[in-house]
């Protein structure tokens, strides 16, 4: 599908702020393929399509994850805001005609990371957190010089400040985001 079909469904899809985040991922992506080596095309595409299930009301992720067979966690049963990821690339590969795995994955994996990212989820990740539409969060601009000099560091920074932001906060923390960090750790 033609970034400008992709575009009209998009916005259809999401509020004013969070297709302006899109736009921001987007772009911020290709910058950190550009210095990474990784293919401008892919991380542009995923970079867009990362939150395309971001806006269905909570109740409603949980029911079309259900309704598409798709494996639901115990925590992300709590948490169904968590299933934007998964639900994501679904429609990505059924509305949105993309077929590439690595495009899929970096969707799928962008809000807890994986352990053994291959470098597109690593660019999804890191520029989900530091695109430039982004509130103002703690450490973001080292962080944001580390994402173009060091892609492994920037990303044990940015789950260890999601993990103290979400053990500050009393939320459950997904199994997958401490196993991330974790295996960056090592
Ligand atoms: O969708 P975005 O807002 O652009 O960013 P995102 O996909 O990284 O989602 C951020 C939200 O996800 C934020 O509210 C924190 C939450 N989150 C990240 N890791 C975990 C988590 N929530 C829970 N419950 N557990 C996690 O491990
Ligand atoms: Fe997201
Ligand atoms: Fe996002």
């Amino acid at each position: 599908m033609e970034r400008a079909e992709m575009i009209k469904k998009l916005k259809a899809k999401l509020t004013e702020k969070r297709f302006v985040h899109s736009v921001g991922v987007e772009y911020t992506a290709a910058t950190l393929a550009f210095v990474h080596g990784e293919d401008v095309r892919k991380a542009r595409i995923a970079g867009l399509l990362h939150d395309c299930a971001k806006c269905l009301p909570t109740e409603e992720k949980l029911k079309k994850a259900k309704k598409f067979g798709l494996p639901i966690s115990d925590v992300e049963r709590e948490n169904p805001d968590l299933l934007h990821g998964k639900l994501g690339a679904y429609y990505a590969k059924e509305k949105y005609g993309v077929t590439d795995e690595d495009i899929l994955s970096s969707i799928t994996y962008h809000t807890t990371g994986h352990p053994d990212m291959c470098l597109l989820d690593k660019i999804i990740f890191v520029a989900d957190y530091i695109e430039p539409n982004r509130r103002m969060i703690r450490d973001l601009t080292e962080i944001r010089k580390e994402a173009y000099e060091d892609l492994d560091k920037c990303i044990i920074h940015i789950l260890k400040n999601t993990l103290e932001y979400l053990e500050d906060e009393g939320t459950i923390i997904d199994d997958m985001t401490k196993k991330t960090y974790d295996f960056y750790v090592k």
